[in-house]
């Protein structure tokens, strides 16, 4: 069968994801808006090959087990209605420091290659479903640019659609605080702060508004607005998280020192957003502008370990090679 490699970029959420009301199918309690990132992504190439009696996964080169791959691959072979195996061959684009190799490219990337290589030709909100049996966070990066997941209520009415472009020179900084592994992945600590953080029910009540309101301050280029609730939305999931029991938070004092000089070119000014997600990286959200301005108050603490980047393109297949 055909090869095909597909590209996906990775998204930070603007109003966070946080909590699945269904593990399995992954669906979230809360809507969510994200922003798709221009220069980290993942390429991903599938071939569902006659041979093979297992699937083949592997990363940057290195074999890895496929005990996460092989089910999301099973429903892709469902879809298309074949049982051969697969090989899968990713390679992340992201600086390995960066603590971005989220699974949001990944899943995208799979999604597209996989369903393209089984001969499927799904439309941009079935590959946002399919990707979200993955990952929640995939489900937003089929799409390039801004993006809202809708939590839905079951399999069919939880995918994510683009948002129109806003007319704002939106432009995003990576602040590297830690290159260390995870302490607990999201996924687990998603799942206590579910079910033990007493301010979780809050939480979805607020955040959900907060889409909302992103929504229509992207409409009205808003950048006070959307920049507010961006870091609003953030700083009420680490509340929520920091709430579970076992109490719990991914910040670091360099988390902190960064969200300080954001308030403080702020309160300077200049509009800079801090957002953090499951790690202690903080992201600030600006415009295209003040980059340099922001650049220069981080250079004292964090010099060299800046990234810029710019809203980035939605997945798309970029080869295929036929047998
Ligand atoms: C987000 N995060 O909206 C949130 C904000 C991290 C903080 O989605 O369990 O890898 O695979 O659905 O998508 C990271 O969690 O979790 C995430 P699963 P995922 O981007």
């Amino acid at each position: 069968m055909t090869a095909i490699t597909a590209r996906a970029h990775t998204n930070i959420a603007l109003i966070k994801y946080w909590g699945k009301k269904d593990p399995k199918l992954i669906l979230p309690y809360t809507d969510s808006v994200s922003l798709t990132l221009n220069d980290f992504y993942t390429d991903t190439t599938v071939e569902f090959v006659d041979e093979l009696a297992a699937d083949q996964f592997s990363l940057d080169g290195q074999a890895q087990v496929t005990t996460k791959i092989t089910p999301f691959l099973n429903l892709v072979r469902d879809l298309a209605g074949i049982n051969l195996f697969a090989r899968v061959e990713s390679t992340n684009h992201v600086p390995t420091a960066a603590g971005l190799a989220s699974s949001a490219s990944a899943y995208a990337a799979l999604a597209l290659a996989a369903s393209r290589a089984a001969g499927l030709n799904l439309d941009q909100q079935a590959l946002s479903r399919l990707a979200r049996r993955g990952s929640g966070s995939a489900t937003r990066s089929i799409y390039g640019g801004l993006a809202i997941w809708h939590r839905g209520e079951d399999d069919a009415t939880s995918f994510a659609e683009p948002l129109p472009t806003p007319d704002l020179d939106l432009a995003m900084l990576v602040v590297l605080v830690d290159a260390g592994p995870k302490p607990i992945s999201s996924r687990n600590l998603m799942a206590n702060t579910v079910e033990t953080s007493p301010y979780y029910p809050a939480w979805v009540t607020h955040n959900q508004q907060a889409a909302q309101q992103m929504v229509t301050g992207l409409a009205q280029n808003d950048f006070a607005a959307v920049g507010h609730l961006t870091e609003q939305s953030s700083m009420q999931m680490h509340a929520t998280i920091l709430a579970s029991d076992p109490a719990f938070t991914y910040w670091t004092p360099e988390t902190l020192k960064a969200w300080a000089i954001v308030k403080q070119l702020r309160a300077d000014g200049i509009p800079a957003y801090a957002t953090m997600d499951a790690g202690p990286n903080v992201k600030i959200l600006t415009l295209g502008e003040q980059v340099p301005k922001i650049l220069n108050a981080l250079q004292a603490d964090f010099a060299g370990r800046v990234l810029t980047t710019t809203p980035g393109p939605a997945a798309k297949v970029i080869g295929a090679q036929h047998d």
